[in-house]
């Protein structure tokens, strides 16, 4: 086991990305309930979001969503979450709302359409540089729904093809997270369904192109620890979107479906030395909040991947290769499950203080009075995302 101060320095520098979406008005496709005071614009959701970083401490960026942050001036922006100690993160390129992508974005049979979803993400790699974003990532709703609609080999040549464009594009310094969803909205192909998809084609762009692993994107019962292990092996593995699900893509908070599943996976993060923030894996939380409060659910989640890592921090490392090399499979087992079991809330209370932040960020966000105020001073209007 690490010595205390070193588990307490290891989580002093931890980086957890909120996404912009999270604090817009969200829902399912039957209902998009309005929450009062949710945020309307980029601007009021940097602000939220920096609130979270204030709260929390390790939450120094936000990741924008084009164009449901579409702004006039971006390093006007950029500089707004500057000035409230925040930065701009991954810029998400949108090629799934618009009439013109029934059949696809770059995979579309029709090249017009293709060309269409390239000037966007062109666009987004502009944005990027703008806002001094480290990647843009990108996430399509490309698929089929029926066997024979489309050619999947052909679909596949007009995906690289477009990655190629757009990896070219970026200037140095700019990372392509290339993610990967089993189903939806295609129900028959999506034409990135796995890592596997996700890895062929990264490999083929460059060592800027890294996967992208959204924790709700894979089918029931997926091992995604070692989907995390292998890419950590082959150093492809470009970030997380963090969320949990119980069916599909829930969205849900992290950490509340299964925890034990978030520990493992930041088992073999910690393992590889890859929650240093020189290890390049962006760490990226993709919830929608559609019945819970928004600001607080995101520093709930923040705090449970902080929860994760502190104990991943605890296993005794040392225990478990000694019970690894003598074959004791109980043993080796037995310390992860220890190190799940312990309870790491004092451990990350005292780090606030020491960080001269509250122990509990929940309590403090009820005391900022920020719900109060955005319900009165965000009236009106319409929040720019899913709708409502
Ligand atoms: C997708 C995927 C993307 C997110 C969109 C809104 O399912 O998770 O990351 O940008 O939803
Ligand atoms: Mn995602
Ligand atoms: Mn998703």
């Amino acid at each position: 086991m690490a010595p205390i101060a070193e588990v307490k320095q290891a989580l002093r520098q931890q980086w957890v990305e909120t996404p912009s979406w999270a604090y817009g008005n969200t829902g399912t496709r039957f209902k998009v309930f309005k929450a009062p005071g949710a945020a309307r614009d980029a601007y009021e959701k940097v602000d939220d979001a920096a609130l979270v970083h204030r709260l929390t401490g390790v939450a120094p960026s936000v990741a924008l969503h084009i164009p449901w942050d579409k702004v006039d001036d971006y390093a006007h922006l950029a500089k707004h979450a500057a000035d409230s100690g925040l930065r701009i993160g991954a810029i998400n390129p949108n090629v799934f709302q618009d009439d013109d992508y029934r059949l696809g974005s770059v995979c579309n049979p029709d090249p017009k359409v293709r060309s269409r979803a390239l000037d966007h993400m062109l666009e987004c790699v502009e944005i990027a540089a703008a806002v001094g974003s480290p990647a843009v990532s990108l996430w399509f709703a490309d698929g089929t729904n029926y066997p024979g609609q489309d050619d999947i080999r052909a679909r596949q040549d007009r995906l690289a093809s477009a990655l190629r464009s757009v990896y070219d594009a970026m200037p140095e310094g700019l990372e392509m997270l290339l993610e990967y969803k089993l189903f939806e909205p295609g129900f028959y192909t999506m034409d990135v369904p796995d890592w596997g998809t996700s890895l062929a084609h990264c490999l083929a762009l460059g060592e800027r192109a890294n996967v992208l692993v959204d924790t709700g994107h894979h089918a029931p019962g997926t091992n995604i620890e070692f989907i995390v292990a292998s890419l950590l092996r082959l150093g492809r593995l470009g970030g997380f979107h963090f969320n949990s699900r119980f069916y599909a893509d829930d969205d849900l908070l992290v950490g509340a479906a299964d925890p034990y599943q978030l520990f493992r996976i930041m088992n073999e993060i910690v393992a590889a030395g890859a929650h240093l923030p020189g290890a390049g894996v962006a760490f990226m939380l993709d919830q929608c909040h559609n019945i819970e409060e928004k600001v607080p659910a995101e520093i709930r989640s923040v705090m449970n991947v902080q929860e994760a890592t502190a104990k991943a921090l605890l296993v005794d490392h040392e225990a478990l290769v000694a019970a690894q090399s003598a074959g004791d499979v109980l043993t080796a087992n037995g310390v992860l499950v220890d190190a799940f079991s312990t309870d790491v809330r004092p451990l990350l209370g005292e780090l606030r203080e020491e960080m001269g932040l509250d122990r509990d960020p929940l309590a403090a966000y009820q005391r900022t009075g920020h719900r109060e105020r955005v319900r009165s001073e965000r009236a009106g209007g319409s929040s720019t995302s899913w709708g409502g």
